[in-house]
């Protein structure tokens, strides 16, 4: 039985004071407690909404880290300063930073092993951009990206990641995926894993739809049968709004 995961990614929205503002009217209505609730939230706002988010059950996560221990690499946080802080969670290889900074899936495998290291929960972004789908290749870009992120890892570790399919296309556009096109690619990235590990990880690994997700659409998106849950960017700037995704996922 997986315990279903709804996860906000604030991207490069809110201040200090706008993420506790969040965070003390989410507080004060009631959340469900069989829903995994993780915010994804700029650095700076990160150690104030673990402070906040103490004894909630919400988890805070970043939205990156750099794979290194430490070292000269200027603008960068390392998951050893995230831990620190008490932040359980990180997203990695989104297509926002695929994108505009050169990440790469070389990269996000470097990314995903460190955060396993430092007992930080990946969530693994993968997804297909609207050329690669009208051309027939969402399920071969959708595996390439499977297989070389998770180059390395143990079944343990694979167990541990959450992994998020987000088609490029239906980011921030307004534009989701119909929820049955959406279940058949998880279906087909669950497999993938049973292919490579076996039939107990991958029935073991969370696996969310993220893309225009909203209060409206949510309903049918948890409908199939291996989506386990949202990672959610626009709609989970508003507290009401992410308060409604939580509840839908109980
Ligand atoms: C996809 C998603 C969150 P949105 O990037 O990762 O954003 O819900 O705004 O499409």
């Amino acid at each position: 039985m997986r315990i279903p995961v709804i996860a906000g990614n604030w991207k490069m929205h809110k201040t200090v004071k706008e993420a506790l503002s969040f965070l003390s009217t989410l507080r004060s209505g009631s959340l469900p407690g069989n829903v995994e609730t993780v915010i994804c939230a700029p650095y700076p706002a990160l150690p104030a909404l673990v402070e906040a988010a103490e004894e909630t059950g919400i988890g805070i996560g970043a939205q990156n880290l750099h794979w290194a221990e430490e070292g000269a690499y200027t603008g960068e946080v390392s998951a050893r300063m995230l831990t620190d802080i008490g932040v359980r969670y990180t997203i990695i290889g989104h297509s926002e930073r695929r994108a505009y900074f050169a990440e790469t899936d070389e990269s996000v495998n470097r990314k995903g092993k460190t955060a396993l290291k430092h007992g930080l929960v990946p969530i693994l972004c993968v997804g297909e951009s609207l050329e690669e789908r009208e051309s027939g290749k969402t399920k071969h870009v959708v595996r390439e990206q499977i297989l070389r992120a998770l180059d390395g890892f143990g079944s343990e570790e694979v167990k541990r990641l959450i992994v998020a399919y987000e088609p490029v296309w239906a980011i921030g556009t307004g534009r989701a995926s119909t929820a049955e096109d959406a279940g058949e690619v998880i279906g087909f990235v669950r497999r993938t894993i049973a292919d490579l590990y076996d039939q107990q990880v991958a029935a073991e690994v969370r696996i969310l739809y993220g893309g225009s997700v909203k209060p409206d659409n949510i309903g049918s998106f948890l409908a199939e049968a291996d989506i386990d849950g949202a990672l959610v960017g626009g709609a989970s700037l508003d507290p009401e709004s992410f308060r409604q995704l939580v509840a839908a996922a109980a």
